[in-house]
């Protein structure tokens, strides 16, 4: 039987380690849903909104480094899908979206759903397009992955007229050869750590191999290590030459070897605003350089190039130790989410994976979980709600033997917390940490920082644990921290997705500040 273009791009995407695809289906795309139905090396996961498709196609690729593939149907679908795609592109996660577009009979007539995709998408991507012609797709889709794979990662884009997978099509296109990546200056680099005083390293490289050269070359070179926001895990947070996480609200004391440092390498991440502490670093003088793609080739050199030598770090890694250590804390009204935070880390296995969502609840976690091993962290650098409950699915389908918490408020919870379905469906036991406080905290802060009172951030009261049974998952409801650890004991043993609805005091917007004391 001759194959088709549908079947043809599926081949292709096995043949490039793609495992799952994510999506919401739609009519536009049909044949693409059955041939991947068809072949026994991918998993096709159906999920409740595209939102949660593009999340898990995301976070799948943050975890393994090889892209997942999300699906959508026109203007609709792709909308929904687009803000996972946004993540993606400003987590350099490498990422294929594969949407189906009207027939190309129809095109261009403001048709059912119609959408210029191609345009949608392209300052969302980093490669968008859309196919002219069906024998063209097979190119397309491998320019698509050669895109999303390589240099600094992203998602591509490709739009495909519904008519074209159906067309006969036989031949796969092969992969474009990788293209020849800048050489950093390894020679000048390692001149200047040799003679610098304080040689600092900022890191977001997630790739295992690249995280022990990166503990190797710190050890022998004697520079110490920030890591860039939610990126805590490219180094060990226990280690004496780690200097801190470059994340929000960094007390002072922890950007003093920032701001002392006379070389700076930014490694294997971009140096977005927020690790850059709103683009205030690196101070002027700071010789800095930016070896992004090449890491682990880059440090292997350094390490045979550059003299060994220690430094003391211990001034710097005490203030980051002392700040990542939790206090003990009585509660008076609700459960404080240091102790949600601090038992969890005490009972859940070492190399855990954590997903977390945008909010308040998430600085403590980024605060006191410490990350000590690799490929444990998964959180959203651009800041988009919703993202843990999907991402959890996810790496807990692409990873079973580890055990997967989810780190989400009340406001992301109601976002996308409906794919727990997927995770049921998917005999996917994640354990999702719902902390309720009534509120979307963080836009609070701001309003009573900024107004003295609060507009549009109040969330009614809601029975997670009730929610949770509801989809098929085991609920537990906590309100006092004495309760935390006979339910977590108990989530870790369920072999269904358990839900925590933790009921947290509003006040408590972050370690320091109260709601309260804002508003008097
Ligand atoms: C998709 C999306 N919409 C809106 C925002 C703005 N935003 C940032 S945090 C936040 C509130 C989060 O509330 P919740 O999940 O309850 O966590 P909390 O801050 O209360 O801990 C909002 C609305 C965002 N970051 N992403």
């Amino acid at each position: 039987m001759g194959s088709n273009v549908a079947r043809t791009v599926v081949r292709m995407l096995v043949d490039a380690g793609i495992r799952r695809g994510y999506t919401v289906p739609g009519e536009s795309f049909l044949e693409l849903l059955d041939a991947f139905e068809a072949e026994p090396a991918m998993t096709l996961v159906s999920t409740r909104h595209e939102s949660g498709a593009s999340f898990m196609a995301e976070a799948e690729g943050k975890l393994r480094g090889i892209p997942a593939v999300a699906m959508a149907s026109r203007g609709p679908g792709a909308a929904n899908l687009s803000i996972g795609v946004h993540t993606a592109y400003q987590d350099e996660t490498p990422m294929l979206v594969l949407l189906g577009q009207v027939a190309s009979t129809r095109l261009g007539r403001e048709s059912f759903q119609e959408v210029d995709l191609a345009a949608f998408f392209r300052p969302l991507a980093k490669w968008s397009a859309q196919a002219g012609s069906a024998s063209e797709v097979p190119a397309l889709v491998a320019e698509a992955l050669s895109s999303a794979r390589t240099g600094r990662p992203g998602p591509a884009v490709l739009s495909v007229p519904s008519d074209f997978w159906s067309a006969p099509c036989d031949a796969p296109a092969p992969l474009p050869p990788t293209a020849a990546q800048d050489e950093p200056p390894v020679a000048e680099i390692a001149r200047l750590m040799n003679e610098a005083e304080s040689p600092v390293v900022v890191a977001g490289c997630r790739d295992r191999a690249a995280r022990e050269q990166l503990i190797a070359a710190s050890e022998e070179l004697g520079f110490a290590v920030y890591t860039a926001f939610r990126k805590q895990d490219a180094f060990p947070e226990d280690h004496p030459n780690y200097a801190g996480h470059l994340g929000l609200a960094v007390p002072g004391d922890q950007l003093k070897a920032l701001e002392r440092a006379d070389l700076l390498v930014v490694l294997g991440t971009r140096w977005d605003e927020v690790t850059a502490q709103g683009f205030r670093y690196p101070l002027e003088g700071t010789t800095t350089f930016h070896v992004d793609t090449t890491v682990v080739d880059f440090l292997r050199e350094l390490r045979t190039t550059a003299t060994a030598r220690s430094r003391d770090w211990s001034v710097a890694h005490t203030a980051v130790r002392d700040f990542m250590t939790p206090p003990d804390i009585v509660e008076t009204t609700g459960v404080h989410p240091t102790n949600v935070v601090r038992t969890l880390r005490r009972l859940v296995p070492e190399d855990s994976v954590v997903t977390n969502d945008a909010g308040n609840f998430s600085g403590f976690l980024h605060r006191y979980w410490c990350f000590t091993s690799p490929h444990t962290q998964l959180g959203p650098c651009n800041g988009a709600m919703g993202y843990a409950v999907p991402a959890a699915v996810a790496s807990k389908i692409a990873d079973p033997d580890r055990t997967v918490v989810a780190m989400v408020g009340d406001g992301g919870a109601l976002m996308t917390g409906q794919e727990i379905e997927t995770a049921v469906r998917h005999a996917a036991p994640v354990i999702v940490v719902v902390f309720q406080n009534g509120l979307y905290g963080t836009i609070a802060l701001h309003q009573a920082k900024s107004q003295g009172r609060l507009s549009a951030v109040g969330i009614g009261a809601v029975d997670f644990a009730s929610w949770a049974r509801g989809l098929g998952a085991a609920g537990f409801t906590i309100r006092s921290s004495r309760e935390l650890e006979a339910a977590v004991s108990a989530a870790l043993v369920e072999d269904r997705p358990s839900v925590l609805d933790i009921r947290t005091d509003p006040d408590v917007l972050t370690s320091e500040t109260r709601l309260s004391q804002l508003l008097s």
